[in-house]
């Protein structure tokens, strides 16, 4: 990174800081909800090499991207000024910058690359995001604690991208530990790590990008986003996460859609709660059953899996993995499957066999090991 940044810029960078993508075990659409997540950081990442500059710009190219983009750092937002597709991508940096402006930071110029795939569902946003606030913040000396900083890159998401995600990503690229999942609190953004060991309990956890790539700037998160927010203001509650009574609630709601929606997110913050309670006993095995109520809930209530997400469960289940369910905001992207490390291989095999069978481009596979958060390499 440091000779291409050289090469890139003429000069050498102040560093180098890498964020991970993540894998989220349980808790789907519950953030925004100020509801329970349980994700877990992969080793694959963002890496950024940057250096001050000093006219107020910010210069962002990228490894795999061939457009160089240039923005003032402060701009309005990204998202009014409309920048065309093959730009799209360094909104989130320049996002970042001009967040963070306000806290101190200035100009910079930015070289990225990343071994995460784009559109699999594994967070490659919140990665960039989250290493580039790193950076940022270390080059100009501004002093901001994780669980804030997980906060402002989120809202340079929002307001500068224009995607209304919630908090759980930019938080486990930021707070994640090797060996846990991050337990973390929506609403009071409080977190604990939970010991997640897939490989000691004699398990593999898989992740398979589908290979249908997902694009959440569409309008359907921001539309699920709406109904969550129509059904608390229907039932009376600050957020779903507020609904104690679900038989009550989904009495009251008349409109079927709001009440799939509210079976999902109430049901899915139990699914983590339950879930921690597993890996605390040391009953890691049985968090299949978890996964596969968790992806019944997201393809039947919540309505957001897609027909390779589907099948990929299936075949896993058929070729005997403990459970499975798809991850991230859904309409594509990634499954995870729990399996005996034992069967792994078979499982894989019941898998690609499925997709070739339906002419689907082959998915690919990933062994996740839950890793580091974000950090400065150099
Ligand atoms: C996407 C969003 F960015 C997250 O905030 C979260 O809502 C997730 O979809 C669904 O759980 O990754």
């Amino acid at each position: 990174m440091i000779e291409a940044f050289t090469e890139a810029f003429g000069h050498a960078p102040g560093g180098v800081w890498r964020a991970p993508g993540r894998v989220n075990l349980i808790g789907e659409h519950t953030d925004y909800n100020d509801g329970f997540v349980l994700p877990f950081a992969l080793s694959r990442g963002v890496s950024v090499a940057a250096a001050r500059r000093d006219d107020g710009m910010v210069e962002v190219r990228s490894r795999q991207a061939g457009t160089a983009v240039t923005a003032p750092v402060d701009g309005g937002t990204v998202v009014s000024e409309n920048w065309p597709p093959d730009r799209a991508w360094a909104a989130y940096p320049v996002g970042v910058a001009r967040v963070l402006r306000e806290h101190g930071t200035g100009g910079a110029s930015l070289l990225i690359d990343s071994d995460l795939p784009q559109g699999a569902g594994l967070s490659s946003s919140a990665a960039l995001e989250c290493a580039t606030a790193l950076a940022l913040c270390d080059l100009y000396g501004v002093e901001i604690d994780r669980p804030a900083l997980a906060r402002l890159a989120q809202r340079a998401e929002n307001e500068q991208v224009g995607m209304p995600c919630g908090l759980m990503d930019q938080s486990a690229s930021l707070l994640c530990t090797p060996g846990h999942a991050l337990m973390l609190d929506c609403r009071s953004g409080l977190s604990s790590q939970v010991p997640f060991d897939p490989a000691a309990a004699g398990m593999t956890l898989l992740v398979i990008d589908t290979r249908a790539s997902h694009a959440l700037t569409g309008g359907d998160y921001g539309r699920r986003r709406a109904e969550c927010e129509e059904a608390a203001s229907l039932l009376g509650v600050k957020a779903l996460r507020d609904v104690r009574d679900l038989a009550a609630a989904l009495e009251t709601l008349g409109d079927p859609v709001l009440r799939r929606r509210v079976q999902h997110v109430v049901t899915d913050d139990h699914r983590v709660e339950a879930t921690v309670g597993l890996l605390r006993a040391g009953a890691l095995p049985e968090l299949g059953a978890m996964l596969n109520a968790s992806h019944l809930s997201l393809r039947d209530q919540f309505e957001v899996s897609w027909p390779e997400a589907d099948a990929t469960v299936d075949a896993a289940l058929r070729a005997g993995a403990r459970g499975g369910r798809m991850i991230g905001g859904g309409f594509g992207g990634s499954v995870i499957v729990l399996t005996p490390a034992d069967r792994a291989q078979r499982v894989r095999d019941a898998i690609a066999s499925a997709y070739a069978q339906r002419g689907w481009t082959a998915p690919e596979f990933l062994e996740a090991t839950p890793s580091e958060g974000a950090r400065r390499l150099s």
